[in-house]
């Protein structure tokens, strides 16, 4: 449909090209944009993380996740119906986690995360979702719209899937009363800034299996100013990666996203830090999932 030429392959300039079924994680770029509430842009994440991910240097810090493979899909074509978009992030998902793969959804807005949400539902096993971001996202609806990303959370609860949020100081008198209601599990941006994080972080009875969507918001404006709905007082750099390394500990990893990523031209730092992201996590999840 697009004339554009396609983004490179994740970290493509250190690894080439292997074939799918030799790498651990699959990114899938999912560049839907429609229900943006502020600033705009979104369509453009996954195609500024796949061109920063050049930069990046295979050693992690820690150690090499590239070596177990990283294979990238062609992007999503989310120009029609969002309900098709997301069944066929559904339909991948759900054939990558029975391949014990790994997927890795890049947005786009936070919309696309309820296509994975769905495959987990389907799925059929208990999985819960850790959640990092400024807003709760736990509307019912939002401009009307049900699928509007300030609700894909509150969805995510309709399917059944326990979720425990992170980082959030953002959220609407309803959200707040009904997030206390429904047993939402959290750790907000003020809590987490005055007492530090907990250990361990995630509840004892939460599921051994999760799926990790990060909002890029969650971060705070002055590391992360490429967003749709900045928001202050969000997480710096160490404290996310200590949460993210925190949340993986012990349990299984069926799949992570990044998302909300509207790259402003002329700033790259944003971009290279969101396709840091991606690959730090990969890495948390390289070393911690050991139960696959
Ligand atoms: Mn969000």
């Amino acid at each position: 449909m697009s004339a554009l030429p396609l983004p490179p392959w994740f970290l493509e300039s250190e690894l080439g090209r292997r074939p799918p079924g030799e790498c651990l994680f699959h990114v899938i770029p999912a560049p839907l944009e429609r229900s943006v509430s502020y600033g705009s842009g979104t369509a453009g994440g996954p195609g500024a993380i796949l061109e920063a991910s050049q930069q990046l240097e295979l050693f992690d810090g820690e150690g090499q996740p590239a070596t177990l493979g990283i294979f990238t899909q062609a992007p999503l074509d989310c120009g029609g119906d969002p309900q098709i978009v997301l069944r066929e992030i559904a339909a991948t998902v759900s054939r990558l986690i029975s391949l014990e793969k790994v997927p890795v959804i890049l947005g786009g807005e936070h919309t696309v995360s309820l296509g994975a949400f769905l495959a987990l539902a389907e799925r059929g096993r208990p999985a819960g979702i850790v959640q990092f971001d400024a807003h709760a996202d736990l509307r019912d609806r939002y401009q009307d719209d049900p699928l509007s990303h300030a609700c894909v959370m509150r969805r995510a609860h309709e399917l059944g899937l326990p979720i425990f949020q992170i980082g959030v100081r953002s959220l609407s008198p309803e959200e707040h009363a009904w997030r206390r209601e429904a047993g939402i599990g959290r750790l907000d941006a003020a809590r987490l800034a005055r007492d530090g994080l907990p250990r361990p972080l995630l509840p004892e009875d939460f599921p051994q299996d999760i799926y990790i969507s990060v909002d890029v918001d969650v971060l705070d404006p002055a590391v992360m100013p490429a967003t749709g709905t900045p928001e202050p007082g969000g997480l710096t750099w160490y404290p996310l990666m200590e949460a993210l390394e925190s949340a993986t500990s012990g349990r299984r990893v069926l799949g992570f996203d990044v998302v909300e990523l509207a790259p402003l031209p002329g700033l790259h730092a944003p971009d290279y830090t969101a396709a840091r992201l991606v690959y730090n996590l990969m890495g948390f999840v390289a070393r911690k999932g050991q139960s696959r």
